[in-house]
């Protein structure tokens, strides 16, 4: 080939591909202007990736915020959604065996996981409609105290009560006082815990019925109803002694309970007297709920009737405003802390 023939190939070829790069160019720069945004294709899977990425991240962000809000809400709901307790508590059984004959075994009862130390209890699936102190007036009734906390806290549960329970034990070995250590547990369950009502309950006295509710009613309530000793009746219309419940109001409204009966008897009339005078009257259920058995027992050393009972129980009124819980004094001895029940030893003097 002659070299002038082959330069014009060349040329040919060359001017071919510098023709064919032209118009790739041209188009290019045609398709571009007509449509700008396709320069960033290759940025723009990137950026909308990273917009959507940011968007899920922000769209988690806000999914997980609302998550948050919906536990809190949920929270908030589960602690609003724990409704009252009803009227009525639904796992009432009704009458109910008790017995003295065989011994009772409380270790199995200390394991409930329910039960906190001190005998403390709160229903876990609604709000109590009270927060009840039992206060047990205490001395040398280490078998009935057995017997009371083995048939009491699981009628209580069932009760749905949000409950505490205190023993009272008069120090040394002078002449008992049940009002005034009753007086006492008032003023030192409060200490632990914001109750607003208060069963005085005698050790020896078991409700033979969990439908006859251990909580505060509009009037002061009488609980030992119809005790097996009594032949399951009242001794006397008025007869306020054995189990009684006052809310706090009813209690203060009375000054609390006399502080001056050393000995057996007459406390439980003079606290009849005291509700009657200030408006009040007792509130009962029926004979039949109400009926509870009393551990037999033979009479306390140093708890004597009290001579002094009748002469006092005629002066209530005059008495009433000037001793009570106003004028109690006492000193705490000892606390201490048991699974079933919170005990309190106490001195509060001698007649
Ligand atoms: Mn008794």
């Amino acid at each position: 080939m002659e070299p002038r023939a082959s330069f014009s190939v060349l040329y040919k070829a060359c001017f071919l591909v510098v023709a064919a790069c032209a118009l790739h160019i041209s188009l290019m720069l045609l398709f571009y202007l007509r449509n700008p945004s396709t320069e960033n294709e290759p940025a723009l899977p990137r950026h909308s990736n990273s917009t959507s990425r940011s968007i899920n991240t922000s769209t988690s962000l806000s999914t997980s915020t609302s998550t948050t809000v919906k536990i809190q809400a949920t929270e908030a709901s589960s602690t609003k959604a724990l409704e009252r307790c009803p009227e009525t508590p639904p796992h009432l059984v009704g009458p109910l065996r008790v017995e003295f004959s065989d011994p009772v075994n409380l270790d199995e009862m200390r394991q409930d996981p329910l039960l906190s130390e001190g005998g403390r209890y709160t229903p876990r699936d609604c709000v109590s409609l009270q927060k009840v102190a039992l206060i047990i007036p205490y001395r040398h009734r280490e078998d009935h105290l057995k017997y009371w906390l083995f048939y009491l806290h699981p009628i209580l549960q069932r009760q749905q009560l949000d409950y505490g329970v205190y023993v009272i034990q008069q120090d040394g070995e002078d002449t008992f006082n049940r009002a005034k250590l009753l007086n006492v547990g008032y003023a030192e369950s409060l200490k632990e815990y914001d109750y607003n009502c208060f069963v005085f309950s005698d050790v020896d006295l078991i409700p033979m019925d969990d439908r006859n509710i251990y909580r505060c009613f509009d009037q002061p309530r009488h609980l030992a109803v119809a005790m097996d000793k009594f032949g399951f009746g009242l001794p006397y219309v008025q007869y306020f002694g054995g189990v009684s419940a006052m809310s706090k109001e009813q209690y203060l409204k009375i000054n609390g309970f006399p502080n001056n009966y050393w000995g057996w008897g007459g406390e439980d009339d003079d606290i009849y007297n005291r509700l009657t005078f200030r408006g009040m009257s007792i509130s009962r259920t029926d004979g039949v709920t109400g009926r509870c058995k009393m551990i037999r027992h033979d009479r306390d050393k140093m708890n004597e009737p009290n001579p002094q009972r009748f002469h006092r129980i005629a002066h209530t009124r005059e008495t009433m405003d000037s001793d009570g819980i106003n004028s109690l004094t006492y000193k705490v001895l000892k606390i201490e802390k048991d699974k079933l029940f919170t005990k309190i030893i106490v001195d509060i003097g001698k007649p």
